[in-house]
């Protein structure tokens, strides 16, 4: 069987972490969602991802089908389980694909105030999943079950956040917390996605994962890394007009906000080269190409 897949997509993931705890193989076939394939409109009615291609051929879609066709069909991870209990294991899953988006548009806040407000919807979700969980490891019981599945997406996506940004969608929520850390330890949420997922999932978001203190950005990332950037200052690499590619250290100004062209210019105290009229030749800058992150000394990282 095959899934078509974009890499970034927890949709996506539900389905094949499922496929993982179930040890079926797969393959995988990812698309561009912006230039989507003539092939991909022709069986995905949808036009979105993940479609299950079976090994009859038939084309499946919409995650939630697909998770249950594949309970249905290979061996399940609850066999003994009454319909009653399905129906509720499915509402508590539902919840979880619910939020998947709303945690998308969360990640891609462009600024802290809106990023609280966004996450106060998830949180919500959240806080009825908190109080619904059990002492036991996993949702229901001693093993893996269809809702934790379901929730992997989800809080694989916030460990990643808070480990790149330092908020924490999960917050003071101990059960939740605890289910997280158990989720994560089945390695299920890796072996669900692309190796370089946290890349592409970072780009995506706009959220630096601990950049070292030699990392070197392209300026437009650093730029838009407005969920709480790790980044406490920056060196420049620019080009003087004429002259080579040089490094300026213009100083520590990412503190957790968005930083606009023009602030940046203000604190480099240099001169764009558009502004000609105003900047003596030695001062013109041809264009600001990438940002490093410094070391902050003994500054904690998160603020
Ligand atoms: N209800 C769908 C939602 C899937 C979905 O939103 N997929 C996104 C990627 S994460 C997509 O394909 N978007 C492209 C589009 O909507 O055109 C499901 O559960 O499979």
């Amino acid at each position: 069987m095959k899934v078509v897949s974009f890499k970034i997509c927890p949709f996506v993931q539900r389905v094949t972490a499922l496929l993982e705890a179930k040890n079926i193989n797969y393959e995988l076939e990812f698309i561009s969602l912006s230039n989507k394939p003539q092939w991909f409109l022709e069986i995905s009615p949808n036009g979105q991802v993940p479609v299950l291609i079976t090994d009859s051929g038939k084309a499946l879609f919409d995650s939630d089908a697909i998770v249950e066709f594949i309970e249905e069909v290979y061996p399940p991870l609850q066999p003994d389980i009454s319909p009653e209990e399905r129906a509720i294991n499915r509402a508590w899953s539902y919840l979880a694909s619910k939020n998947y988006l709303v945690q998308c548009s969360a990640q891609r806040s462009p600024d802290r105030g809106v990023l609280e407000e966004r996450s106060a919807k998830l949180g919500k979700a959240f806080d009825r999943m908190e109080k619904q969980l059990g002492g036991t490891p996993y949702f229901a019981g001693d093993a893996i079950s269809m809702v934790d599945i379901a929730w992997l997406p989800l809080l694989h996506r916030a460990s990643i956040i808070e480990r790149g940004s330092c908020y924490d969608f999960v917050g003071d929520r101990p059960k939740l917390k605890r289910w997280q850390k158990q989720l994560l330890k089945t390695e299920l949420a890796e072996k669900s996605v692309a190796t370089d997922f946290e890349e592409a999932f970072s780009a995506f978001f706009a959220c630096r994962i601990r950049p070292s203190s030699d990392e070197v950005v392209p300026w437009q990332t650093a730029r838009s890394a407005r969920l709480a950037p790790p980044m406490r200052a920056v060196e420049l690499s620019s080009k003087r007009e004429g002259g080579p590619r040089e490094r300026l250290r213009i100083g520590q100004f990412l503190g957790g906000d968005p930083i606009s062209d023009g602030e940046l210019w203000r604190a480099s105290g240099l001169r764009r080269s558009s502004s000609t009229a105003v900047a003596p030749p030695d001062q013109r800058i041809e264009g600001i190409l990438e940002a490093r992150a410094l070391p902050s000394g003994s500054e904690p990282l998160c603020a």
